[in-house]
């Protein structure tokens, strides 16, 4: 059984992860109307791994007896500066839930409860994989520059990289 103090933190996580995958869909459903195929995929599949996100922790609320509720969400910019804004944003937020994510697990020691603590490690090494790959890609970016064939490149094989940053191998 979890703590009132516990659920609330934990629904607001819920809000925290269906915002980002609202606002991963936004940015995917943007680069695909500007034609960046690769990325726009990179991003719808983003915003679908968010979502799982969102209901590993509703399910995980349910089944400690408490009760995961599902978030009315703010409309994301639907309009972007370019693609390395773009990317900026996604390394910020994903930051922003990485706190988010600490606040939560040093809200578990404070109560004690080891198993909410036990279930967010996940969370924890997820985190610094999606930053780790967030990062990556700035670099790439940075190295681009306003190289238009660089960013095609980059476009074709974005999906083969987030592979080698998962699998430790684009170091
Ligand atoms: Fe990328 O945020 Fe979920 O955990």
């Amino acid at each position: 059984m979890i703590s009132a103090k516990i659920e609330k933190a934990l629904n607001q996580q819920v809000q925290l992860e269906a915002e980002s995958s609202q606002i991963y869909l936004a940015m995917a459903s943007w680069t695909e109307v500007e034609g960046y195929n690769g990325i726009s995929n990179f991003l719808y599949k983003h915003s679908d791994e968010e979502r799982i996100h969102m209901l590993k922790l509703i399910k995980f609320l349910n089944e400690r007896g408490g009760h995961g509720i599902i978030p009315a969400l703010p409309q994301p910019a639907f309009k972007y500066k370019g693609i390395r804004p773009l990317f900026e944003q996604v390394l910020n937020h994903e930051i922003h839930v990485s706190t988010e994510i600490n606040k939560l697990v040093d809200i578990c020691l404070k109560e004690k409860d080891y198993t909410t603590h036990n279930f967010l490690q996940w969370y924890v090494s997820e985190q610094i994989e999606e930053e780790a790959l967030a990062r990556r890609v700035i670099d790439k970016l940075k190295l681009i520059g306003d190289d238009k064939g660089g960013l095609y490149l980059l476009d074709r094989d974005i999906l083969t990289l987030e592979t080698a940053v998962s699998a430790g191998r684009d170091k």
